[in-house]
C-alpha cells in the first residue's frame, strides 16, 4: 500500500513541486459574498446562510447555561477525568510560556521596554461533523485563559439544527470557554470577525476548520487576528535500525486516518525497518474503524524513503518542514539540535505523537504544509500583543538630537527633524523655537 522511495526520487516527487496555492479561487469567492453580507445585514444575512448550508437555523444561537450544565450528564465520569488530567497538563506547560512587562534600558535618563497585554476577545472555531474534537477546545482555548484574554467565545455548529455535541461543552467549561454559539462555517468566521446583532465581534480567530472556514479566515484577516491556515495533519518519523516497525507504522497510520490528505512519511537508515514497516502498515490497518481513510492516505501521500545516514534524514525532514517530527532512533535526544523546521517534536520510541495530541502539554495546533519553515504552533504569545515604551530626558534627547536630525533630514522630512529642534538646542548657533 505504501511506497518506499529513494532519497532522491522522494526529493524529486515530493520536496522540488511547485506549491499550489492553497486556497481555492471558487472557495474564496464563496467565502467572500458571504462575509459581505453578514457584515451588511447581520443577523438577517446569517439565518440566510445558516438555512442555505446547515439547513436547521438553531432555536436560540446562545448555548444557555441549562444546556452546559446537562452535557456534563451525557459524558461518562472517565471521559471527564481524562479531560482534567489533560487540560491540568496543558495548563502547566503553557503557564511557563507567560512572560512580564519588561525593560531594556533603565538610567536616570533613558527607560525603555516592553508591555505585555493580552487580546480582549477571542473566537474560537471548533469544526462539527467528524473532525469535532474536545481535545481541540482545550488546546485553543487554555492558552488564551491563561493570556489573560477577558472574553473567549466558542463557536461550533449545531447538530441538526438542535444542541452542540456535549463533550465539546464539557470541554469547554474545563478549559475556561465564556459563551458558545451554535454557528459553524463561513457565516460562523464572518459572524465573529464583525459581530451581529447576537454574535459578539472578536478581536483574534484561532481553531480548525474545512476549506470554506480557511478561506473565510484569510479573508478577514487583516480586520481581525487569525492563528494560521491549517492544513491536513501531517507526521514525519525518522528511525533508525533500533526503532519498533509496530510503533512507526501505528503512529503512521494514527496520522493517516485522520484524513485521505493527511501525510505521514519515514525516513530510515534501515532497508529492514523499511520493509517491516510496510507490512506492519498493511497488517494493523486491516482491522482499524477507519480503514478506508488510513488506506487512502498512506497510498496517496504515503511514504518511506530509505536515507544514507541520520544526517540526509535531517536535511529531508527540514526541507519538509513538517507538522509533527517524530525521532525514533538509538540516542534521539542528542539530534534535537539537527531539527531546523518542525512544528512540534516528539523523540523516542515512547513519545507517540498522540501523547502529544491529547495530554501532555505542548499544543497540537501546529504549522502544516511546510509553514513550520516561518511559524510555530499556537501558544500564549498567540493571545499577547507587545506594547514598547520609550521615555527620555531632556539630556538624553540632546545627545540623541544630531543623529536624529540627520536621518530626518535624509528622508526630507523636516517635520521630524524640528520636532526633535524644537526641544533640543542642537549646536552653537541653533536656538530654541527657532
Ligand atoms: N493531530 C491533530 C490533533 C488531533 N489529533 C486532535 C487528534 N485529535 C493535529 O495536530
Ligand atoms: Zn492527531
Amino acid at each position: 500500500m505504501i511506497t518506499i522511495y529513494s532519497a532522491e526520487k522522494y526529493t524529486e516527487l515530493f520536496l522540488t513541486r511547485k506549491m499550489d496555492s492553497r486556497l481555492d479561487s471558487d472557495i474564496l469567492q464563496t467565502a467572500k459574498q458571504v462575509i459581505d453580507d453578514i457584515r451588511t445585514d447581520g443577523d438577517e444575512a446569517l439565518k440566510r446562510y445558516v438555512k442555505k448550508f446547515d439547513g436547521e437555523i438553531p432555536v436560540a444561537w446562545r448555548v444557555e447555561e441549562k444546556e452546559r450544565k446537562q452535557a456534563w450528564e451525557a459524558v461518562s465520569a472517565e471521559v471527564i477525568d481524562s479531560l482534567r488530567a489533560s487540560a491540568d497538563n496543558i495548563k502547566s506547560f503553557h503557564k511557563k510560556q507567560l512572560q512580564n512587562t519588561r525593560f531594556m534600558e533603565m538610567t536616570e535618563d533613558i527607560i525603555s521596554g516592553q508591555l505585555y497585554r493580552p487580546i480582549e476577545r477571542v473566537g474560537i472555531y471548533v469544526p462539527g461533523g467528524t473532525a469535532s474534537y474536545p481535545s481541540t477546545v482545550l488546546m485553543n482555548t487554555i492558552p488564551a485563559v491563561l493570556a489573560g484574554v477577558k472574553q473567549v467565545i466558542m463557536v461550533t455548529p449545531a447538530r441538526n439544527g438542535e444542541n452542540i455535541s456535549p463533550v465539546l461543552s464539557v470541554a469547554a467549561d474545563i478549559a475556561g470557554v465564556d459563551s458558545i454559539y451554535k454557528i459553524g462555517g463561513i457565516q460562523a468566521i464572518a459572524a465573529l470577525a464583525y459581530g451581529t446583532e447576537s454574535i459578539p465581534a472578536v478581536d483574534k480567530i484561532v481553531g480548525p476548520g474545512n476549506a470554506y472556514v480557511a478561506a473565510a479566515k484569510s479573508l478577514v484577516f487583516g480586520d481581525v487576528g487569525i492563528d494560521m491556515i491549517a492544513g491536513p495533519s501531517e507526521v514525519c518519523i525518522i528511525a533508525d535500525e533500533t526503532a519498533d516497525p509496530a510503533f512507526v507504522a501505528a503512529d503512521m497510520i494514527a496520522q493517516a486516518e485522520h484524513d485521505k490528505a493527511a501525510r505521514a512519511v519515514l525516513f530510515t537508515t534501515s532497508q529492514r525497518l523499511a520493509e517491516t514497516t510496510s507490512t506492519q502498515i498493511e497488517q494493523q490497518c486491516t482491522s482499524l474503524p477507519r480503514r478506508e481513510i488510513a488506506e487512502a492516505s498512506l497510498t496517496e501521500n504515503g511514504a518511506i524513503v530509505l536515507v544514507d545516514d541520520l544526517d540526509e534524514a535531517f536535511i529531508l525532514a527540514n526541507r519538509l518542514a513538517p507538522e509533527h517530527l517524530e525521532i525514533q532512533t538509538a540516542a534521539p535526544l542528542q539530534l534535537l539540535g539537527k531539527v531546523q523546521n518542525a512544528g512540534s517534536v516528539f523523540l523516542g520510541s515512547y513519545t507517540p505523537e498522540a501523547l502529544g495530541d491529547y495530554y501532555a502539554g505542548p499544543n497540537h495546533v501546529l504549522p502544516t504544509a511546510g509553514t513550520a519553515r516561518f511559524s510555530s504552533g499556537l501558544s500564549v504569545d498567540d493571545f499577547i500583543k507587545k506594547t514598547t515604551f520609550l521615555y527620555y530626558s531632556e539630556k538624553a534627547l540632546q545627545t540623541a538630537s544630531t543623529h536624529v536630525r540627520n536621518i530626518a533630514e535624509t528622508e526630507e522630512l523636516e517635520g521630524h527633524s524640528r520636532a526633535v529642534k524644537q526641544r533640543a538646542a542642537m549646536e552653537e548657533g541653533d536656538e530654541k523655537n527657532e
